[in-house]
């Protein structure tokens, strides 16, 4: 690996991920992370273009997320909603006062052109966040939830249907023409990556659309920078988000050696390193039977201590 190899690569989806994203934007200097986030989440609704993902991780890296709610902007209100609900329109997605701001400005600048990558990086300057947020793909990628009673659009199985029903499968309309983010493929390229961190997300609906983007995952396994992977799973329970639920009707073990054995089938070689909890450092040896160098840590982030300190022990891992 090149001595210009300084970049911090991470991949993140949803509140969890975004969580230890956080951690490694307080501990490393400005310009060394790059972050490439999920947008299987995204949809069209009400005529604008929403990208939870995405602005869950802005929101969360300019100080200015909904701590509650875990998306959307703090002290909002929802007057917009009440209106939209006594005109009759939908209102099951809830879309704040301030958060409408950015998909109504989102939405004006996808019709001059601008692509989504164009945009978030705008928005990112615009909201003051210092790090390289990159959206996987600027091709339209959708998360597609697979039930008995039929396929949903990710957000009508996450918001709508509250993640009730019982699912069997994804699918991820679009990514067979999608192109991996040119930026995050260049930066690997030219070996300016350290190290790859997998943020704790949820592996089917998070991770695997950016993996599965096409060329990207490849990309990763043979860039000399190791990878790392945060388990989403401690002690059996996800903590937060459908992720053990998921693993449970789809018959895998809702335990972080599920989420290793999920991830060393479907990529491979992969991944070098697997941070799991100290509750689960029972698994250890038979995540080590997978072929993974097995680190464990307290991987519970509630504070903004817990988040650095996930953060500083991700970093210091595989250290030549
Ligand atoms: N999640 C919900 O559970 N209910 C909502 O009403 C909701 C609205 C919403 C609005 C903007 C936004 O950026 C995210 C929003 N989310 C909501 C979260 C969203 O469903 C994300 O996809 C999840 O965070 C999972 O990634």
């Amino acid at each position: 690996m090149t001595d210009k190899a300084k970049h911090v690569l991470a991949l993140s989806g949803g509140v969890g991920g975004t969580k230890l994203a956080l951690g490694l934007a307080d501990e490393l200097p400005d310009g060394e992370l790059h972050i490439l986030v999920n947008t299987g989440d995204d949809f069209e609704h009400l005529g604008l273009h929403i990208s939870p993902d995405i602005d869950t991780l802005l929101y969360t890296l300019a100080g200015l997320a909904n701590q509650e709610l875990g998306w959307g902007l703090a002290d909002e209100s929802w007057n917009t909603m009440d209106s939209l609900e006594r005109l009759g329109g939908e209102t099951w997605f809830r879309l704040g006062d301030r958060d409408m701001a950015t998909h109504l400005w989102r939405r004006q600048q996808l019709s001059t052109g601008a692509s989504i990558s164009e945009v978030t990086a705008l928005l990112a300057q615009r909201l003051g966040v210092t790090a390289a947020v990159y959206p996987m793909s600027d091709d339209a990628v959708r998360t597609m939830v697979h039930t008995a009673a039929g396929n949903l659009a990710f957000q009508h199985y996450f918001v709508r249907d509250q993640c009730r029903p019982a699912v069997t499968g994804f699918s991820f309309e679009g990514i067979s023409a999608a192109r991996p983010n040119r930026q995050v493929l260049r930066r690997l390229q030219d070996q300016r990556v350290s190290r790859v961190i997998i943020c704790p997300s949820n592996p089917f609906v998070s991770v695997d659309p950016i993996l599965q983007v096409p060329g990207l995952w490849l990309a990763l396994r043979d860039n000399p920078a190791p990878v790392i992977l945060v388990s989403p799973i401690v002690a059996g329970k996800a903590l937060k988000g459908p992720a053990a639920k998921m693993m449970a009707e789809l018959g895998v073990p809702a335990t972080a050696l599920g989420v290793a054995q999920h991830y060393c089938s479907r990529y491979p070689g992969l991944l070098d390193c697997f941070v799991i909890d100290d509750s689960d450092a029972e698994l250890a040896n038979e995540i080590g039977s997978l072929g993974l160098q097995v680190a464990i840590s307290s991987t519970i982030m509630k504070s903004r201590e817990d988040k650095q300190r996930l953060a500083r022990f991700t970093l210091d891992i595989l250290e030549e």
